[in-house]
Formats: structure tokens, sequence, C-alpha cells
């Protein structure tokens, strides 16, 4: 005889968008970079797809956030940033992707340029609506700090343990920051003329203020960052031209940027964890 069975009809139910706050928060966070890492168990976690892509399942993300982070010689810093920061993005529920750009060759390295070609190359992947410009070695240390962007530009290593837990000066942009597209549009992105250390992220501060826009930034508390100690790396001594480029930021930002980037994509490489793309960014 047939027996009548009930089976689930499957339903494509639309999902919700995810709470502005998210259920999942801890707050502080322990990290400690005298462990040695093994990213074994990360690369199986089935909710992370190769090229370092998650999205949450349980609702749909209020912005999709491509994390771009400069890169050259740093393979132990980007361990120990991969281990903290892709549980940490998961319980912000954010749709993200992981961007390491790294710097072919050996000449002078030039960060805020890795950001730009990330910026780019991130945008022929997915519609991504945020970016984040990470340095490798900066981990958060309390995921009440977003790492989404909001309606002005973002500051977010605001509290670092190098610089004491505050701000090393009122204008500082570097470490860690967040723009949306059109925020980062409307400042031409970076500037691709920095070659070697420092002043590209006063620049792009500059920028910021010069378009009309301010800094939003989280407090001292939610916003403590660990850098991991290191040596100077070669090939990025302090750029002596940083002054004279930070004091003519009016006059060259609208044709130093986004819009005059110009560079060759050497390999892509799809790790589970992030996607590397390697880039010949010319020299000074
Ligand atoms: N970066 C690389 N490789 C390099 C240089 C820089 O990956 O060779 C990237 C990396 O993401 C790094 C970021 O660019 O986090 C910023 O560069 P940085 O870490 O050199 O800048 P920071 O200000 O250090 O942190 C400057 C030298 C500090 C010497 C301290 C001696 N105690
Ligand atoms: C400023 C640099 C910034 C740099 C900041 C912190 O002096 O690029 O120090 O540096 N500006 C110029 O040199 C014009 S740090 O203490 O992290 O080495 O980000």
């Amino acid at each position: 005889t047939m027996t009548s069975t009930s089976t689930a009809i499957p339903t494509t139910q639309a999902l919700e968008k995810c709470p502005d706050t998210s259920p999942l928060l801890v707050g502080p966070i322990n990290v400690d970079f005298s462990q040695t890492i093994n990213l074994n168990e990360k690369r199986q976690d089935p909710k992370v797809s190769v090229g370092g892509r998650y999205k949450p399942r349980e609702c749909v993300s209020l912005q999709k956030v491509a994390l771009i982070i400069p890169f050259r010689h740093r393979e132990e810093h980007l361990k120990h940033w991969l281990y903290y920061l892709h549980p940490f993005l998961q319980r912000q529920q954010l749709d993200y992707g992981v961007y390491v750009i790294e710097q072919d060759g050996e000449d002078t390295f030039n960060r805020a340029k890795l950001m730009n070609v990330g910026y780019a190359e991130a945008l022929k992947e997915y519609d991504y609506d945020c970016f984040i410009f990470s340095d490798v070695d900066i981990i958060p240390l309390d995921d009440r700090n977003t790492y989404r962007c909001f309606d002005q530009p973002r500051h977010l290593a605001v509290s670092m343990d190098k610089f004491g837990f505050r701000l090393p000066y009122n204008q500082y942009f570097g470490g860690v920051s967040a723009m949306s597209k059109e925020q980062y549009l409307k400042v031409n992105g970076f500037p691709n003329n920095y070659w070697g250390w420092g002043g590209e992220d006063d620049d792009i501060y500059n920028r910021v203020t010069f378009r009309g826009m301010s800094v939003s930034r989280p407090d001292g508390v939610v916003g403590r960052c660990k850098m991991i100690q290191h040596v100077r790396d070669n090939k990025n001594e302090p750029n002596p031209q940083r002054f004279d480029r930070i004091a003519r930021t009016r006059q060259t930002m609208d044709s130093d940027g986004i819009n005059s980037l110009t560079y060759r994509v050497v390999r892509t490489e799809k790790d589970q964890l992030f996607t590397k793309i390697t880039v010949d960014i010319g020299k000074p």
C-alpha cells in the first residue's frame, strides 16, 4: 500500500537584513603574538570560501566590505592578521573579502599606491561598497570596532599600544582606515607618488578635509589595537620628499590618485583565506 509522506517543500525565504549591532560580538579580545599560528583549522572552515570570502548565513550584511592589505615580505604578520581578523569580521556579520596586494620586485615600497590597486582589483571581483585599508601588522583588540564604513571617512586604529593607547596627533589617519566607494572617489583615492615611508596617510587626511569631509572615529576603548613589533623593512626608508608633498596635496590631489593609477598584475593567487595579487607598480 502507498503511504503518504510529508516532505518539506523547499522555499526560498528572503533573508532579513542584519541588525545594526551584531548579536555575536564579544567585546575585548585576547591577542598574543608569541603564539605560533597554525591556520589549518581556519582553512577548513566551510563558511569561508576560496580567496578569503565570507558572508553570514543568518542575515543579509549591511555592507559589502573589501579588506585591502599592502604587502611585501611579511608572511608571519599576515598569519597573525588572518588568524585574528577572520573570526572578528565574521562576528561583525560582514559580507567581506580579503585582498593582499603584494608589491613585486625589490624597489622602494609604495603603500598608498598598493591601496589604490587593491581598490581597483577588488571592484573587478564584486560590487563592494566599503574599503578597509589595513596595515598587515595591526590587530584590533575589541570587536565593537566595526570594520565597516560610516557617513564620514573612518579612522579605525585610534588607540594603539605603541602610542600608549592614544592618537599620536589629532590628524593621524594611518594604520587602518575605512572609506565608502563614494568617499574614496570624492578624494580621488590615495596618492600614487609617495615612495618609501611616511606622509601618504597625512596626504589622504588632507584630501578628506579639502573635500569638506571629516574623520569619524570609535572611542579610545573600543578603538584599542596592537601592532606587531618589527624592525624597519628594507627599501622602505623615510621618504625625504614627504613634507613637500603633504604641503601640496591641494594642488596634486585632482591629478594624482585613482584617476591616474597604472600598474600591471604579475600574478593572482587564491588562498583559502585571502586573495593575493602581486603587482608591478613601477619605481620612483
Ligand atoms: N609593508 C610591507 N612590507 C614592507 C613595508 C611595508 O608589507 O616592506 C606594509 C605592511 O602592511 C605594513 C605597512 O606597509 O604594516 C606599513 O609599513 P610599516 O609597518 O613599515 O610602517 P610602520 O610605521 O613602521 O609600522 C615603520 C618602521 C618602524 C621601525 C621601528 C623600529 N622599532
Ligand atoms: C608621521 C608620519 C606618518 C606616520 C606617523 C606615525 O610623522 O606618515 O608619523 O608614524 N608623517 C610624516 O612623516 C609626514 S609611526 O610612529 O607609526 O612610525 O604614519
